[in-house]
């Protein structure tokens, strides 16, 4: 049975009780410092795994150097069946982006802490932008929910986030930016399958190379798709033949709510709600990947920050970003689905989040920690023992994604400690004492 969401049709013209959030203004997200632009280029690489990164890499300055590289790419595209003329179009005066191929990837120094993402990409102003977005292109929007199935709400929420709404999708010659990150060897193989698929691109006639702008990383367009996932994803919403991410809005939101329902967004479904514990809950035997049916939270006396009812169908696992004391959230098949745009889970959450609060939600009931951040050396040293205890983390990289939550939960289970994956540093003083 389908849950169904509060404000579940599309419907902009519905009363929207707005609240004044203490967020601030600003494009915050584009203070994000390079490394982690850097971090961001496997966000922006739809399906793609995050970069590493590297150390300064040798670069060959040499013009003559790059354009025999470039050229050397031409069999290959032969092959995919792009004209010599869509190459030359493409490739023949493209120079190499000298700032791209010297940009390093900085090991970020801390774990950026779950909120401080949140805050930053569901900022006030996104959120009115959404609303008035959603007003706007009302009718466009339910056609969307209708014909490709996911929510618009989720749309708008994944266009706020990766562009502004379209303020920002970048001004850069996807085939330079391509080019030089192939030629600078950063994950090769991956950029020049995404280089040869943008001529593919080309090729089919969606748009002419001059018009094909983005991130320096590659992702184009409103919703910032990467080449490959435009083959696999992009549609025709306005039926003229060509899937324009980049210069119309239907074709890429089009495209978006395409990608999520071909990712396994089920229609009808919320992605999940903010939910209130009740006192000294027991949340050790639960986690986000553990559903049981919304009913049974409700007989464990969870219920819905906004007090309306749970539904009555559907099922639910316990997410909690930021361990016991943060916010809680009761997420379903649909919130997981939102990851496939983009492997970070604090993304995820930034996406479901801002769904809901252009839909109508104020803030947050719970609260954030005020937990200083983990330095990258104690993330690496907290995985460092889990692993050495026995519990899978996946490679050293001081990073906490969700395998890493989970080795913790693990571990919190094995020694009677609250489990609620939730890393910092008293669960790192806990592994010190006890080593
Ligand atoms: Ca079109």
């Amino acid at each position: 049975m389908a849950i169904m969401r509060r404000n579940r049709a599309f419907c902009p013209d519905r009363p929207i009780g707005w609240r004044r959030s203490a967020l601030s203004l600003g494009q915050a997200v584009r203070a994000l410092c390079v490394a982690a632009m850097v971090v961001a280029v496997g966000a922006a690489a739809l399906g793609g795994k995050p970069a590493r990164a590297q150390t300064e890499a040798t670069v060959n300055m040499d013009p003559a150097a790059f354009r025999a590289f470039v050229e050397s790419l031409w069999p290959e595209a032969r092959g995919r069946g792009v004209s010599r003329a869509t190459f030359d179009a493409a490739l023949g005066k493209i120079t190499l982006d000298a700032s791209l191929a010297r940009t390093t990837a900085r090991q970020a120094e801390f774990v950026r802490p779950v909120w401080d993402y949140v805050n930053s990409a569901v900022t006030t102003q996104r959120v009115e932008r959404g609303r008035a977005l959603a007003r706007e292109f009302a009718p466009l929007l339910q056609q969307i929910e209708r014909r490709w199935g996911a929510d618009p709400y989720v749309v708008l929420a994944i266009w706020g986030i990766e562009t502004s709404y379209g303020a920002n999708t970048g001004d850069k010659n996807v085939f330079r930016s391509l080019a030089s990150l192939t030629y600078k060897g950063i994950r090769a193989d991956f950029f020049r399958n995404e280089l040869l698929t943008a001529l593919q691109i080309v090729q089919e006639g969606h748009a002419p190379p001059a018009a094909m702008t983005g991130s320096w990383a590659g992702a184009m367009g409103h919703t910032q798709f990467m080449p490959s996932s435009f083959m696999k994803f992009a549609v025709d919403h306005t039926g003229d033949g060509r899937k324009d991410i980049w210069d119309s809005i239907p074709d890429a939101l089009a495209s978006t709510a395409n990608y999520l329902t071909r990712h396994g967004w089920k229609p009808g479904m919320t992605w999940g709600y903010e939910v209130i514990l009740p006192e000294r809950f027991d949340v050790s035997p639960h986690d986000p990947q553990t559903m049981r049916a919304f009913p049974a939270w409700a007989k464990l006396g969870v219920r819905r920050a906004d007090g309306e009812p749970l539904p009555t169908g559907g099922e639910a696992g316990l997410l909690l970003p930021a361990g016991v004391r943060g916010p809680a959230f009761l997420v379903t098949e649909n919130y997981r689905v939102v990851r496939s745009y983009n492997m970070s889970s604090a993304y995820m959450l930034a996406v479901a989040l801002l769904s809901e609060r252009i839909a109508g939600a104020g803030p947050l009931a719970g609260r954030w920690p005020s937990d200083k951040p983990l330095s990258a050396a104690q993330a690496r040293e907290i995985q460092t023992n889990l692993q050495r205890m026995g519990f899978p983390v996946g490679e050293i990289d001081g990073r906490i994604g969700e395998q890493v939550q989970n080795a913790i939960r693990a571990y919190q289970r094995k020694n009677g400690l609250v489990a609620d994956g939730y890393a910092n540093h008293a669960l790192l003083e806990r592994m010190r004492a006890t080593r």
